[in-house]
């Protein structure tokens, strides 16, 4: 990313061996990298992807029918249809009239079907991923509606958020052949800019799911006083993402108030413990569907075996402890990263090829000085 972005903006913006500017990142918070793939992809053959935003628009497909895809997913393995009231009851689309919340999100209003999401979708890959997981939290509250209220809930709450997010895994160039959205599926060298897009959102999460909370304990703690809140969120994005904030700050500044679960009170370690999670479930739900090559290119759409895998796991709610849920479905009892490892190596390999001789990681700016 340093190599290529400082190709593109010069290496005054992005110094070889300090922090990459957050802005130039693709997101608002430099959570996930994937938009500003074009910049970074790899030259020649290994770059010939495809571009999911594009096909989307080029199909005109609007915010209920990329809903549609998502819900097709999980028929797919055998889940009945989502209830008339989704679908009437859900906001898809934001509202000209009125300020809402846009950030998605899944709703389980009466405990037994009557299931919604809010969600401001646009025509873009980052969406129609985005809808993959919200379903993901509408198919597990659906399942687990047989339970006791106590139980009603993911096994622990990394489990709510990895759901459609290893469902969205299944997103492969086959599937959205299937499906009709890609008409030629592109040939294995093009394996290395799907995957170089892919670690880009997931990989470069893993600092930023993390530090949302360290960040959150540290103010819930005391340890970090309110003159220090600014600076101690920079100095957490510094160490674990590399990323340096534009502009210089101050504490008149409050950064961490412009991402959603910090002044809405969510959680956060939920999606660090979700991204891990999701490669194990993906990995456990491929060798159910009977699929035997490499990680990545694993789809089980359509696959009943896997579907049933799946909803015995999800009709379990909290009812079990849940290394005994991850177990379920798994066979394994301890969240672990062998499957996300195992799902990247061909990109980990291309990588240290890309990065021999170059610096790997990068310096800190000096910390500024603590106030009292
Ligand atoms: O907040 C979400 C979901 C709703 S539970 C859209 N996510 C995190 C975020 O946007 O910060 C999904 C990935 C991380
Ligand atoms: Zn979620």
């Amino acid at each position: 990313m340093r190599t290529r972005l400082g190709e593109s903006y010069g290496t005054q913006l992005v110094p070889q061996n300090g922090m990459i500017p957050a802005h130039l990142l693709g997101n608002m918070w430099a959570q996930e990298w994937g938009n500003v793939y074009p910049l970074v992809a790899p030259k020649g053959a290994q770059g010939s992807g495809y571009d999911l935003t594009e096909l989307i628009r080029a199909k005109k497909t609007d915010a209920k029918e990329m809903t549609r895809y998502g819900e097709r997913f999980f028929t797919s393995l055998g889940f009945d249809s989502l209830p008339a009231t989704f679908w009437t009851r859900s906001l898809f689309t934001k509202p000209a009239d009125r300020d809402v919340v846009c950030h998605a999100s899944a709703w389980n209003i009466d405990n037994v079907d009557d299931v919604r999401i809010k969600m401001c979708i646009e025509p873009t890959a980052e969406d129609f991923i985005t809808i993959h997981h919200e379903l993901g939290h509408n198919f597990y509250q659906r399942a687990y509606n047989k339970q006791p209220p106590l139980f009603q809930s993911g096994a622990n709450d990394g489990f709510h958020e990895a759901i459609g997010d290893a469902i969205a895994l299944s997103i492969t160039p086959e599937y959205l052949k299937q499906i009709g959205l890609l008409d030629r599926v592109p040939g294995p060298a093009a394996d290395t800019a799907l995957l170089l897009r892919q670690a880009m959102d997931k990989v470069a999460f893993l600092p930023f799911g993390l530090l949302i909370d360290q960040w959150r304990w540290k103010v819930f703690s005391g340890e970090v006083k309110p003159a220090d809140y600014n600076r101690a969120w920079w100095e957490l994005r510094n160490r674990y993402q590399g990323v340096s904030a534009p502009l210089a700050r101050s504490e008149g500044d409050f950064d961490p108030g412009a991402k959603y679960h910090v002044p809405g009170n969510t959680p956060y370690t939920r999606y660090f413990l979700a991204r891990v999670l999701q490669f194990q479930f993906y990995k456990g739900l491929c060798r159910e569907a009977g699929y035997t090559g490499p990680l990545h290119r694993c789809s089980f759409a359509g696959s009943k075996a896997a579907g049933q895998k799946l909803n015995a796991m999800l009709e379990m709610g909290q009812s079990r402890p849940w290394p005994e849920a991850l177990q379920a479905m798994t066979g394994e009892r301890r969240m672990d990263a062998g499957a996300m490892l195992e799902y990247f190596a061909p990109l980990k390999k291309w990588l240290d090829e890309q990065n021999r001789g170059k610096t790997v990681g990068w310096e800190q700016a000096a910390p500024v000085a603590r106030s009292r």
